[in-house]
């Protein structure tokens, strides 16, 4: 039997896939090459694409998914071929980019905290991430600096600053983790990702964990192009894919 016609499963990776942080079971992987039988599938990771890899078992099991995205689809690939690759610098330009960064270490270097370490500010090719007390710091520092930002909010009010100096930059920013904040432009979740796709899949279904506001999976969950699937686990994506497809 061929594939269902018109419709596309894309698949979150980490809490999805695979348990967090983890390398995909082999069961999982060998369930995942039926689901790849029934329907044609895709991956739509926040991590790079090496990243992905290393989780999914190596590269070439990764690009036997019909479709693969790293970084959110900031760099695509379409049976195996590269089909787009984006940056911030690109989308920004210099100037704009000096601008922010320029302000951002000028703010940092009027903050005092516990601690100051190095790596103030990580450029990556999607986003840029902001850390007040330096990447570089200890997992002692790190915990620290989390407990001291809980009291005194540094986070949130640089990044009220930065929403007062820059209101036409076209960025947001996701106090995400524990130590530093993410800005990146509107519109560079997982939604990009679905730029590829719309043209040519009537349904397109989503399966996420992280799946409520402020989680990464949140916007292509709640996407009117989207189904979204909220999965608790990779078995419970592997229930749901069962069901859904009734393999
Ligand atoms: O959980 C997501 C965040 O994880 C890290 O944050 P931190 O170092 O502050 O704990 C960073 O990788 C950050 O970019 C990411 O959003």
């Amino acid at each position: 039997m061929g594939r269902i016609p018109g419709m596309i499963c894309l698949f979150d990776v980490d809490g999805t896939l695979t348990a967090s942080r983890k390398l995909i079971l082999k069961e999982m992987s060998e369930f995942m090459e039926k689901v790849r039988g029934k329907v044609t599938c895709g991956l739509v990771g926040g991590s790079d694409l090496k990243k992905i890899a290393e989780q999914m078992g190596g590269m070439e099991e990764v690009m036997k998914y019909d479709y693969v995205f790293a970084e959110n689809g900031l760099v695509a690939f379409k049976g195996g071929e590269e089909i787009g690759r984006e940056s911030i610098q690109n989308h920004m330009g210099e100037e704009k980019l000096q601008e922010f960064i320029n302000f951002s270490l000028r703010y940092m270097s009027d903050l005092k905290l516990p601690v100051k370490r190095g790596t103030f500010i990580e450029f990556r090719n999607g986003l840029i991430n902001v850390c007040p007390v330096g990447r570089s710091c200890s997992q002692a520092e790190r915990d620290q600096f989390g407990e001291y930002d809980k009291e005194h909010h540094i986070r949130k009010q640089f990044v009220q600053a930065l929403e007062k100096e820059f209101p036409n930059l076209g960025l947001v920013y996701s106090i995400g983790g524990q130590i530093s904040f993410d800005a990146f432009p509107t519109g560079w979740d997982k939604t990009y990702c679905l730029r590829y796709l719309e043209k040519d899949y009537k349904e397109i279904h989503f399966f996420g964990d992280k799946t409520d506001k402020g989680g990464n999976d949140h916007e292509i969950y709640e996407d009117p192009r989207t189904v979204g699937h909220k999965v608790t686990s990779p078995d419970d994506t592997r229930e749901q894919l069962t069901q859904l497809l009734k393999l």
